[in-house]
């Protein structure tokens, strides 16, 4: 299957058509096949069985855009990527196109925190669009307080680097980073997840359209000013 981009946009009756390629990122074993499958209505399964390479998989969503009142019919082009290292060369080619990424770090597993900065500055350096929307991914959370997972990640650090993360982009971009804690195993915040990051993908759509008209209206208010004073 072709890895490379697409992402799309064209007005139908019922809303308007988006297509939209995302990535699944984050350590191995994070939690991000579970949540696909989850996120497809395919059930939950206990035992680790990691990702060779991506899986892909598709599925529309509908969104409504409370800034632009505008109904997006938004058909999301998922690519599950393999976290495991040994896989790193080949899930490179993944990244190329996609305009937004659950980027996954586990609860209960500090390391996939630590290692989540790498992820999301693979995935913006190697997606040819650059910093584009992520959604940031506390998974597992049915785990939260369980006293055989003891070194946990407090909500506080996801929350705060979304928070920073956001203040660096908000202005210049036009989406925010939000944080939020899903469970695959208890089906929560599964499909928020996707809503979440389909609400910034349009968010960031929409600040760049308007910097576009802003600024080809300005460069027809220049020319028109010239001609006067001639
Ligand atoms: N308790 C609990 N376990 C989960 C949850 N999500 C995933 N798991 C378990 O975590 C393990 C790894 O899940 P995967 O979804 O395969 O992880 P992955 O991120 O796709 O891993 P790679 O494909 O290797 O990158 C499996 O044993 C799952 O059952 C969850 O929400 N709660
Ligand atoms: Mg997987």
């Amino acid at each position: 299957m072709n890895p490379g981009a697409t992402s799309r946009q064209k007005k139908s009756l019922s809303g308007t058509k988006i297509r939209a390629k995302i990535v699944l990122i984050g350590d191995g074993g994070v939690g991000k096949t579970a949540l696909r499958r989850a996120w497809l209505g395919e059930g939950f399964k206990t035992e680790y069985l990691m990702t060779i390479g991506a899986d892909f998989a598709s599925q529309e969503v509908t969104y409504y855009h409370s800034p632009t009142r505008t109904a997006y019919d938004i058909k999301f082009q998922v690519w599950d990527l393999a976290g495991q290292p040994r896989f790193k060369a080949v899930r490179d080619l993944y990244y190329r196109g996609a305009v937004g990424a659950l980027c996954f770090f586990d609860i209960t597993n500090q390391e996939s925190y630590m290692n989540l900065v790498e992820w999301i500055q693979s995935y913006w350096n190697l997606n040819g669009i650059g910093k584009s929307p992520i959604l940031i991914v506390g998974s597992k959370c049915d785990l939260r307080d369980n006293p055989a997972f003891p070194h946990q990640v407090s909500a506080h650090y996801g929350k705060e680097y979304a928070t920073e993360l956001s203040k660096l982009l908000k202005d210049k971009l036009g989406f925010s980073v939000h944080y939020l804690e899903t469970s695959s195993k208890e089906r929560i915040n599964v499909d928020k997840a996707f809503k979440v990051l389909a609400g910034e993908i349009i968010s960031s759509y929409s600040f760049q359209e308007k910097k576009r008209n802003d600024k080809s209206t300005s460069q027809k208010k220049m020319i028109s000013d010239q001609i006067s004073s001639r």
